[in-house]
């Protein structure tokens, strides 16, 4: 068994104890373990062999779990789930997904309605039945027709992290066949867009039939859906989320033609309509084959001698949208991406003093283990009731707290900091002698993210006009795919941003990436640091940087232009 099917077992079970009203603890642990395998480079499976003792080495992975893995590895078989399975049915699970009912409504519309598809749901909204439902009303009904409509739309699409170890495994077992040569990604996975809505792979190779016949056979493959000579799409069974089954194209083409497969591949489309024009202006035609000059073959071995053919430099893949590239690439200033190796701190995190599930020497030691210099520990301000919000009195506790960990741990430096609410009315949820005394503030919106933009205006400016706030952080608030963000007047903020040095944040989170890739650029042309941060709620929360890097790259930005590259000291004289 392959850790993604090992992993997605875990992420089924943690959705169906969620019906069953299990507590929020051991789901996330449960989805958290599903993250940690599905991206592990060992092989659970072997792992396993050895006995549960080590898979316990696994961080995020206790006793029970281990022994559940040990018990799958080698059943094929997690009992529990089978068991809820039949009790349970997919598309009750898929009712999960709807933005604004949680599980107890869900197990409510089973279990007194008996309804079992969103599309009998939907009928049931339509025909007045949940109104009617203990507890529900005219209005919860109207916003599960509204959250339906939404699913319905993003359901075609999958947050890039989620098709990145897909995408991985696939590609390595590509690779290992005798007769390919080079195997890679293509398509908006390759330009780290957000999302996804089909995977794209190149490969070249002496044996088509070889290569497609290993893709038809992949264990994450779950039906082939068309192949001729070179190409194939299948569809992949689904991935951490019970209704997305992503497709996926395979192309196999010759060595002559790689380079041109796949900058055509990649995209984006807005960008290869300017590469054709381009191309014509020369005298040249540019497709998926090579660059020509009538019949004649001139370029298409790698993707930089089919730019250097159309007289322009190599353009990352993450910048092909046809927004600010070709005229970049034409005046030579191309910027030098950040990657993810720059950054030496992260100023966004959370412990078990509020929603986090590690402590802050347990987020320290592992954000030094992954080569950080410096972290923030930004547990949620008082607000935030969900989580345990921290008031003046427990902030000043959890301080000194912080204070004892440094002394506990060395190579690694450690903020007092606080993510501290904005609230309704524009005022700050804690007082500012008690911001005063912060190392690091992280402002944010988290409630009443649908006021008009004169109110939200007024909130945000609040904050960045308060000395004591550092940064904003997620600044729109959105949840990419299930909410959208507030409504900003994002000139008036960067400006007022810039004026009074408050950095803005790209939150690294999957589902956020918030600032998005045209607001970071533009907050970029405005002059103000961004700092990209995990908001790490457990040890694994740090994996989440590379999809911030992603979206700092998809806004152009280089090492300069984000703050937590800097080295610690350097960082602090930035903090106003
Ligand atoms: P996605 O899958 O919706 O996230 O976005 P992409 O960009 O991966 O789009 P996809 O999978 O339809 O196609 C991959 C790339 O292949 C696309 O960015 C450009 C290229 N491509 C696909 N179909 C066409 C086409 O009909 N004409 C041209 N010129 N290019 C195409
Ligand atoms: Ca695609
Ligand atoms: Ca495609």
């Amino acid at each position: 068994m392959q850790n993604i099917e090992i992993a997605r077992l875990f992420e089924e079970l943690a959705d169906l104890l969620e019906l069953q009203g299990a507590n929020a603890f051991r789901l996330r642990a449960y989805r958290n373990a599903a993250r940690t395998l599905a991206s592990l480079p060992e092989a659970v499976s072997e792992l396993a062999e050895s006995g549960a003792k080590s898979l316990q080495k696994i961080p995020g992975i206790g006793k029970d779990l281990a022994e559940k893995l040990v018990a799958v590895v080698e059943t094929g078989e997690l009992p529990q789930l089978e068991e809820l399975r039949q009790q349970i049915p997919v598309g009750v699970v898929m009712m999960l997904r709807i933005p604004g009912i949680g599980p107890k409504k869900v197990a409510a519309i089973f279990n007194e309605l008996g309804l079992t598809t969103l599309d009998q749901l939907r009928e049931a909204a339509e025909m007045g039945q949940i109104a009617e439902l203990k507890g529900f009303g005219a209005r919860t009904a109207t916003t599960i027709l509204e959250g339906l409509d939404q699913v319905e739309q993003s359901a075609q699409r999958v947050y890039h992290a989620d098709a990145r170890p897909v995408v991985e495994q696939i590609i390595r077992s590509l690779q290992s066949l005798e007769s390919v040569t080079q195997v890679s990604a293509a398509g908006s996975f390759r330009r780290c867009l957000e999302t996804v809505g089909d995977l794209d792979v190149l490969v070249t190779s002496t044996d088509s039939a070889q290569a497609m016949d290993a893709l038809a056979q992949h264990p994450l493959v779950e039906k082939v859906l068309a192949r001729g000579e070179t190409k194939q799409r299948v569809r992949l069974s689904p991935v951490f989320d019970g209704i997305k089954k992503l497709e996926l194209d395979l192309r196999v083409v010759p060595d002559e033609s790689y380079g041109a497969a796949m900058q055509y591949f990649t995209g984006s489309k807005e960008h290869n309509i300017v590469i054709r024009r381009r191309a014509q202006e020369l005298g040249l035609k540019v497709n998926e084959y090579g660059v020509f000059r009538d019949q004649e073959y001139v370029a298409g071995r790698t993707e930089e001698d089919v730019y250097a053919a159309l007289g322009l430099p190599f353009i990352a893949p993450e910048l092909r949208e046809n927004r600010r590239e070709f005229e970049l690439a034409s005046a030579g200033t191309l910027p030098e991406l950040i990657t993810v190796d720059d950054v030496l701190g992260d100023l966004h995190m959370h412990t078990t003093a509020t929603d986090g599930q590690a402590s802050i020497l347990e987020m320290a030691e592992a954000a030094k283990t992954r080569g950080l210099k410096y972290i923030a520990i930004t547990d949620h301000s008082k607000r935030v009731t969900m989580a345990n919000g921290l008031d003046s009195k427990r902030l000043r506790a959890h301080w000194k707290n912080i204070e004892k960990a440094r002394s506990e741990i060395s190579g690694i430096e450690i903020l007092c900091g606080i993510e501290c609410d904005i609230l309704e009315d524009a005022t700050m949820d804690l007082p500012d002698d008690v911001l005063a005394e912060a190392d690091w503030v992280v402002a944010v919106l988290h409630y009443g993210l649908k006021q008009p933009r004169d109110q939200i205006n007024k909130r945000l400016l609040t904050a960045i006009r308060n000395p004591h706030v550092s940064a904003i952080g997620h600044p729109s608030g959105r949840v990419i795919g299930k909410r959208p963000g507030a409504d900003i007047s994002f000139n008036e903020i960067f400006q007022a941003a810039a004026d009074h040095g408050c950095m803005m944040e790209i939150n690294a989170h999957r589902s956020r990436l918030d600032l998005d890739d045209v607001h970071a650029a533009a907050a970029k042309d405005f002059g103000i640091p961004i700092v990209v941060s995990t908001d790490a709620h457990s040890v694994h929360g740090f994996g989440e940087l590379q999809n911030g890097i992603n979206q700092a790259r998809r806004a152009g930005l280089t090492r300069q232009d984000v703050a937590n590259t800097r080295t610690f000291n350097e960082f602090q004289n930035l903090i106003r």
